[in-house]
């Protein structure tokens, strides 16, 4: 029997009833595989008939657990991740038969060596560069491995026609998840972009997949219907926003929220949190090992060297999204995004020829003052 941690109050509904459902499915025998980044292949955890979670990484309180083994000038989602396991306080981390993590940035993947720990932590190395043969290779000799650890873990044989169920079943949510993200093309957008963050958050906390692909398709219905009869051909003077940099779930309240009550509408996230990997499908005609490789190995995130598919995106998005101005968000130490964003703003400003902010900050409230302040002087200046 699987007890749920006291602090389980401390979240929110939505996430409290996952924890319940959870609990409920290991009750079940099923196998939990604990998830931190968008390189993490989900179709070979499907295939291995696990279900993948992301763990709890987004928010201030356990910080203060991962201070006494992790230096304090680190990102506070690394810290947040390695706080919560350390302090027991994520259910998710809790049902967790094992954990898969990356050598994304070297913040993350020195922490999962101390969270293998704590509990069973397999580290994909993961390749700095995405366009070359050789990247390729190592790519997809870490993704055969990966499909050996599950086979041995979970007992099962991953066989190619499981991963190609899993791939096609993963297309469909990721194109359920691009329309509704597309209600962010609408002129005044159908959907506001704090929405957007948070239901993108809470659909990887529903285990029924049938279940929350239908209720996203409903959504997508009803704000798309709302547009049509209420919002179309109004004229706003709210700039279109484009949030592009780190994730930026555990700043909603901070960044997100400040952005849109100042009087800008985030009509797109360039990040995890946002269509960065959702905008690309993987191909079902390939040989699925082949197709997975390929398709994680393009997500643009700043750990890749060089990152040009990144600026790509952003030309992509402003156009299609019609931005008006870019503001990029960045969480503290954290040095790819950090460096990265002088190329970004280079770009923004340069070639888009569009306005560019930069933000970097934490989890804690300490800096809303001066975020506020800012982004306010920005929207003046547009
Ligand atoms: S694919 S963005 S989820 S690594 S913010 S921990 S990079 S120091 S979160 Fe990320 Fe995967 Fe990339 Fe996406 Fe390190 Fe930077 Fe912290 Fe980061």
């Amino acid at each position: 029997m699987y007890e749920l941690p006291k602090e389980i109050d401390s979240f929110d509904e939505a996430k409290r009833n996952s924890f319940i459902a959870m609990k409920e499915l290991k009750e079940t025998g099923q196998d939990i595989v604990g998830v931190f980044c968008t390189y993490s292949p989900s179709e070979l955890i499907y295939a291995a008939g696990a279900i993948p979670v992301g763990l709890c990484a987004t928010s201030d309180k356990p910080i203060q657990y991962a201070e006494r083994d992790l230096p304090k000038n680190l990102c506070p989602l690394i810290k947040a991740s390695y706080g919560f396991a350390i302090s027991d306080t994520c259910p998710f981390f809790y049902f967790s038969d094992m954990i898969l993590g990356e050598t994304t940035c070297d913040g993350k993947k020195k922490m999962y060596e101390l969270m293998n720990d704590i509990k069973d932590t397999y580290v994909m190395q993961l390749p700095q560069t995405s366009d070359t043969k050789a990247s390729f290779d190592l790519w997809k000799s870490e993704i055969v491995r990966l499909k050996e650890k599950f086979e041995e873990k979970f007992n099962v044989e991953i066989t190619k026609e499981k991963l190609q169920e899993s791939i096609k079943i993963g297309n469909i949510e990721r194109k359920n998840l691009m329309e509704y993200f597309e209600l962010g093309k609408l002129v005044p957008p159908a959907v506001k972009g704090v929405e957007m963050n948070s239901t993108q958050d809470g659909f990887s906390f529903i285990f029924d997949r049938k279940d929350k692909n239908e209720k996203l398709i409903a959504r997508t219905k009803e704000l798309r219907e709302n547009w049509e009869k209420n919002l179309k051909g109004t004229k706003t003077n709210r700039p279109r926003i484009l949030v592009t940099g780190c994730p930026v779930n555990g700043v909603r309240e901070k960044i997100l929220k400040t952005i849109e009550d100042a009087g800008g509408d985030i009509v797109a996230y360039d990040n995890c949190s946002g269509i960065r990997e959702k905008q690309e499908m993987i191909d079902e005609t390939k040989d699925p090992i082949d197709a997975i490789t390929e398709k994680y190995l393009k997500i643009s995130c700043s750990v890749m060297s060089p990152n040009g598919r990144r600026l790509d995106d952003i030309r992509t998005i402003c156009e299609e999204f019609q931005v008006d101005a870019v503001i990029e968000v960045v969480l503290q130490a954290c040095h790819t995004y950090a460096i990265e964003s002088t190329s970004v703003k280079k770009y923004v400003n340069n070639d888009l020829k569009l306005p560019y902010l930069y933000i970097e900050s934490d989890y804690s409230m300490l800096d809303f003052g001066q975020v506020q302040t800012r982004i306010q002087a920005f929207f003046e200046m547009l």
